[in-house]
């Protein structure tokens, strides 16, 4: 296999691979993002898919990127589907998206069971899983942990899957950065066409999107995005400026396209099509970026817990759904994941004041299954939440409102430690769980 476009071409043979029975005997690396399946992951288990590959050599079967989503969800993640259409068809990929491995694809009980035998069921047939972007597998997909070879990703260590024989866990802002720099390295062995511009691009526009366009306010970017960033900036075939502007430049302003001058515009592209979300209904905007996981307390009893991720201010929210509809809602949510708590983190530019400019800010709601908790681990998680200091939590409805909120099972505060993104609060809700007596 040379070069990535010769890799994105062969991803539509995929689907035989994993399909029929016999089919899937032999060989077979899987490169699986996280269950949030964002930008970061998506973009991730492609190029490292890509990089295994090549390190791998000609004789073994191409490594198959896995979107750790359903493919019908790529709907809610418009600025994901533009940057993989855009790539993929200026690879020479025919079908696009189309031609990508999601979960749905994957009959996961009878493949983990057939490669459970030492050496898989045909004697030859190895399943190696890389983990990119997570260091655990979900919940969900917990028959994988035994098959994981490799971790590569910038989350806090969870301790699992000790016995991979390859685990990269570096806290950068982009788990694409530690993909690049990989496939950087492998620029010296197999020569610089190993990147070549739209893949150059397919990597920035994650960094840039997950460190907020390298934003030192955000505190995300670490030197290494930095660098990596300034490295495949330097790769990207970037538009020209023109010299004069064309009048129907002007009519096709509302479509969305990547043929962009400069990191800045990329990013601002990407930002504007992954804010745009006020349209979904609440049940999207709660599964669109979400992770569960389950934690035990110290009473030895299991929590299963949910977190959102909603590019979508709560200010905003409660304007359109109100009060009630947000807590019917993440009711309705809790139910259906059988969650016994549940955390949505909305979070985005909002003017505080009228008239005011607007201000990156954060927002936590936190909700318990009424049926599997009691008042006393409820009061017990809500005082461990407002004293944990990397949330800097406040009644969002102001003082007084929390006894109401406790009873209720629906707490809403302001979080001002805007900063913390879902990678510094699931840490810091793990360990007010794990006290729970
Ligand atoms: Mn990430």
């Amino acid at each position: 296999m040379r070069g990535f476009g010769a890799f994105v071409r062969a991803l539509a043979g995929n689907a035989a691979r994993l399909g029929g029975r016999g089919a899937a005997d032999g060989p077979l690396t899987l490169v699986l993002g996280n269950e949030s399946a964002d930008l970061d992951s998506i973009v991730s288990s492609i190029v490292l898919a890509y990089a295994l590959t090549l390190a791998a050599g000609s004789g073994a079967g191409a490594a198959i990127p896995v979107i750790n989503a359903r493919r019908a969800d790529m709907a809610l993640r418009p600025e994901c589907d533009l940057l993989l259409q855009t790539t993929l068809a200026a690879e020479g990929g025919g079908s696009g998206v189309g031609d990508l491995t999601f979960l749905d694809d994957i009959d996961l009980a009878a493949m983990t069971q057939r490669y459970a035998a030492p050496g898989g069921a045909s004697g030859d047939g190895r399943l190696d899983v890389w983990l990119v972007d997570h260091n655990a597998p979900a919940s969900r997909l917990a028959a994988l942990e035994p098959f994981v070879r490799g971790i590569v990703d910038h989350h806090v260590d969870e301790g699992r899957c000790l016995h991979a024989t390859w685990r990269q866990i570096t806290p950068v802002g982009s788990c694409a950065t530690l993909v690049a720099a990989r496939l950087r390295e492998l620029t010296h062995t197999a020569g610089p066409g190993v990147v070549d511009a739209p893949l150059a691009k397919l990597l920035l526009a994650a960094i840039l999107v997950d460190t907020s366009n390298l934003n030192p306010a955000a505190q995300r970017a670490t030197g290494t995005d930095i660098e990596n960033v300034d490295w495949l900036a330097s790769l990207v075939d970037w538009r020209q400026p023109a010299a004069t502007v064309a009048s129907d430049a002007d009519a096709d302003a509302d479509i969305p396209s990547l043929d962009v001058g400069s990191t800045a515009e990329l990013y601002r592209v990407l930002d504007k099509l992954k804010g745009h979300v006020s349209h979904l209904s609440a049940e999207d905007l709660l599964r669109k970026d979400y992770k569960q996981w389950e934690v035990p307390d110290a009473a030895g009893r299991v929590w299963t817990v949910g977190i959102s991720s909603v590019s979508y201010r709560l200010r905003k929210w409660l304007k359109r759904d109100g009060r009630a509809g947000i807590e019917t809602a993440v009711g309705a949510w809790i139910a259906s994941q059988g969650l016994d708590l549940a955390l949505v983190m909305t979070h985005g530019k909002a003017k505080e004041a009228k008239g005011g400019d607007k201000v990156y800010g954060r927002d936590l709601t936190v909700a318990f299954a009424p049926g599997s908790t009691t008042p006393g681990q409820r009061e017990q998680i809500l005082q461990g939440l407002r004293g944990a200091e990397c949330l800097g939590l406040r009644s969002y409805f102001g003082s007084g409102a929390s006894a109401d909120d406790q009873a209720l099972g629906t707490c809403f505060f302001a979080q001002t430690r805007t900063e913390s993104s879902r990678k510094q609060v699931f840490p810091a809700v793990k360990a007010v769980v794990a006290a729970v007596s």
